[in-house]
């Protein structure tokens, strides 16, 4: 495997950057992940626009434009030799000293793409659909770290994902202060009620998911009603269907919530049928190389 960094590839054993990068002492630096099937880069404008923005807000200056770092993303897929690939974006604030100032950082930010593949579930759990659970610790709050900023930060997400784990379960739906649903450690969440979707608005600690954008996409295009609408956890043990989007997951359905059989306990008809749709348009659009 070649990993590009700063514009030049290394083999995964010498790709390397400094303990001093503060994306590593502090996680000071943005990601995306982004999913290429049979040779076609799905969505690529769209992470790319959402890198910027991430940078934008925390006054990271990415050292490429937007045109090079699309041109950066396709050269390490091809020097990769893949035709599906799931690629990792990094750019880090870069070498300073050991103190928070980012000026200290100042030109040394480090972009990294991996080119790889990724499977974030077991392959059953997209046939039988997860089962899982909400956990105490809540969403960042949007006035304190916004999840919108994709930030190399992940420890709120993780530390949620522990306490699914440690309960016996692959994924954690976390909540707001107020109780409300935000989304999942890497997934945005969606439910369906009598052939109605409804998913979380982002200004609920909710990451605006391009995945979740796809499916709200097709769902209008379809005539599917959507509602993007503050959710309780009741509305959520009440739904027909439940199912998660993220570039990582795809679309994978939940049939079970805090011990609450979900719809009949199966992968709902409307999940299987934005799955079936989401799975064509990725054969079809994106950014050919
Ligand atoms: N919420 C959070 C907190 C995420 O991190 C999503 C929702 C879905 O967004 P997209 O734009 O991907 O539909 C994400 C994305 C991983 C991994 O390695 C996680 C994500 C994406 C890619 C890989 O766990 N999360």
């Amino acid at each position: 495997m070649k990993v590009y960094i700063n514009g030049k590839f290394y083999d995964k054993k010498d790709a390397k950057i400094s303990v001093f990068d503060h994306g590593l002492l502090y996680g000071d630096g943005v990601f995306e992940g982004i999913r290429a099937y049979n040779r076609l880069v799905f969505k690529l404008k769209e992470h790319i626009e959402r890198l910027f923005e991430s940078a934008q807000s925390i006054m990271l200056k990415i050292p490429l434009n937007k045109n090079q770092m699309t041109k950066a993303v396709i050269s390490t897929i091809k020097e990769n030799k893949l035709k599906d690939a799931y690629i990792r974006i990094l750019v880090t604030r870069g070498e300073g000293d050991l103190g928070l100032d980012p000026r200290k950082c100042e030109g040394a930010a480090a972009v990294i793409i991996i080119a790889d593949t990724i499977a974030l579930y077991p392959e059953k759990f997209y046939k039988q659909g997860l089962e899982i659970i909400t956990v105490p610790t809540v969403r960042n709050l949007p006035e304190a770290v916004n999840p919108q900023i994709k930030s190399l930060n992940y420890l709120n997400n993780i530390l949620a994902k522990i306490e699914a784990i440690n309960a016996g379960f692959d994924e954690a739906i976390m909540l707001d202060t107020l109780g409300y649903i935000a989304e999942c450690t890497g997934d945005n969440i969606f439910i369906a009620k009598h052939n109605e979707l409804y998913t979380p608005p982002q200004c609920m600690g909710t990451l605006r998911g391009i995945t979740r954008d796809t499916v709200l996409e097709i769902a209008r295009k379809n005539r599917i009603p959507v509602h993007e609408h503050v959710l309780t956890r009741h509305e959520l043990y009440i739904s027909d269907e439940c199912f998660l989007t993220g570039t990582a997951a795809e679309i994978i359905p939940v049939v079970k919530v805090d011990g609450r059989v979900i719809g009949d306990g199966k992968p709902g008809e409307l999940t299987l049928r934005l799955t079936k749709k989401f799975k064509e348009s990725t054969k079809k659009e994106g950014t050919r190389y």
